[in-house]
């Protein structure tokens, strides 16, 4: 009797260890064979808005790959919402002080209507993003700003 149960108990784990090794294959697998570009919707479901925290978001969704784009989404400027836009900065001190003056514009307050607009993250390279109404203040007192650096996918 003690030697049956011990032999189910064996071949209970051995099979729970075989599921365990087809999950961890499996894993590496789609991990592996997914190279294809990524969509990534900027500030999650609350997309481009005033007041959440991008700096947070962008650390918290790295990493960022070449090739990737980011879905920036906003309403168009009504009477119940503030307009928004995207700039690219040209470097951190920019983006540390919410100066707009070398910014070039990425989407005007317009272009985030609907599905928004694709921006495409071509390099090796770190992008500044902010939000340039108010004259930098949604960049600052919004928090709508944020870097990303997207890293070379790896290949299987
Ligand atoms: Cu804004």
């Amino acid at each position: 009797m003690k030697m049956a149960r011990k032999t189910e108990n064996t071949t209970a784990s051995s099979s729970a260890l075989l599921v365990g090794a087809f999950v961890f294959l499996l894993c590496s697998f789609l991990l592996a064979t997914s190279t294809t570009a990524a969509k990534i919707n900027v500030g999650g479901s609350l997309n481009w808005t005033f007041g959440f925290n991008y700096t947070d978001w962008a650390l918290k969704s790295a990493p960022f790959f070449v090739n990737d784009s980011l879905m920036f989404k906003y309403d168009p400027p009504n009477s119940t919402t503030h307009a928004h836009s995207v700039y690219l900065l040209k470097d951190s001190r920019s983006l540390l002080a919410c100066d707009l003056r070398k910014a070039t514009l990425a989407g005007n307050v317009t272009q985030g209507t609907g599905e928004g607009f694709e921006f495409t993250l071509r390099k090796r390279k770190n992008y500044f993003f902010v939000c340039g109404e108010l004259a930098g203040f949604h960049c600052s007192a919004g928090l709508m700003r944020f870097s990303v650096r997207p890293i070379k996918r790896r290949r299987g």
